[in-house]
């Protein structure tokens, strides 16, 4: 029954049926499943199967589009079932968070903002298409302990050590944990470019965070 409705959630989502998704979303968490539960194994495998077909030639654009549409719906509906679940109600830490310049993929750094904030992080996305000085002001601003920089694409990925240098050349980048992510991002990245951290998922991301400031995990 369970995986009846998430393998229907992937497929809605996959041919674009966003009201449907959303209403399964709904009758996937009256069933009494885990927010998480409805994330990892009904939409994020919609989403990774749509950017395959995308790569095949079988999926264009729109697709992509529409596909994302259905899971910003569902996470609309999840995030607020997250928070309620939210075990420590203590400020743990501040991030900034955002993809970098050049990249409008927003899906997955709104998802390990979600995460880290249901997890006792007081968040501030910066959205997409974050030019680099705006990062360095935010972190001035905030005081924040760790910064988090999506890129979804190979092309855009360069952006994150351009972050790392303005840090730098602010002369803050000792104030601040440097956390970065996203499908094309990889540890050995992270290490060649001065980070601080990186995660390969939501999850992965809390734990790295709590990590980075040697709070326990
Ligand atoms: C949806 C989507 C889009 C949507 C985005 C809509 C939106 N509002 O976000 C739209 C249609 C706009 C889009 C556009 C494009 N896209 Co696109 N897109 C995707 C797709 C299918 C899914 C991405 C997604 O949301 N995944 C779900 C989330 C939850 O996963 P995630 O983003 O990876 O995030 C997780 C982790 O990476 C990690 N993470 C992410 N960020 C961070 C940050 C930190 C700090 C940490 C610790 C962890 C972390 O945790 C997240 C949660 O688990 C991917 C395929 C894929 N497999 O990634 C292609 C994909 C990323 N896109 C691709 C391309 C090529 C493009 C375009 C260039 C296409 C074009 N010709 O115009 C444009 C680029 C536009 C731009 N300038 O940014 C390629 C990139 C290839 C590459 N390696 O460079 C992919 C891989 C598709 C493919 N297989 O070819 N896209």
């Amino acid at each position: 029954m369970a995986d009846d409705i998430l393998a229907q959630i992937t497929e809605k989502l996959l041919i674009g049926e966003t009201e449907r998704v959303v209403a399964l979303t709904e009758e996937a968490l009256s069933a009494g499943l885990e927010p998480l539960v409805i994330i990892n194994q009904g939409l994020l495998p919609g989403m990774e199967e749509a950017g395959e077909k995308f790569s095949r030639g079988e999926f264009f654009l729109p697709h992509l589009l529409i596909a994302a549409k259905g899971m910003q719906e569902a996470m609309a509906l999840l995030e607020p079932e997250l928070s309620l679940r939210q075990e420590t109600p203590e400020v743990v830490g501040t991030v900034v968070i955002g993809t970098v310049h050049g990249d409008i993929h927003e899906i997955g750094k709104s998802l390990v903002g979600t995460l880290l904030s249901v997890n006792g992080f007081q968040v501030h996305d910066l959205g997409v298409d974050v030019p680099l000085e705006r990062f360095v002001e935010k972190v001035q601003e905030t005081g924040a302990d760790i910064l988090g920089l999506s890129a979804l694409l190979t092309t855009t990925m360069i952006g994150q050590r351009e972050v790392i240098e303005a840090l730098d050349e602010a002369g803050i980048r000792d104030q601040v944990k440097v956390l970065v992510g996203g499908s094309p991002v990889s540890r050995k990245w992270a290490n060649s470019i001065g980070a601080d951290g990186y995660a390969e998922d939501a999850l992965g991301a809390v734990e790295v965070a709590r990590q980075v400031l040697g709070l326990g995990v």
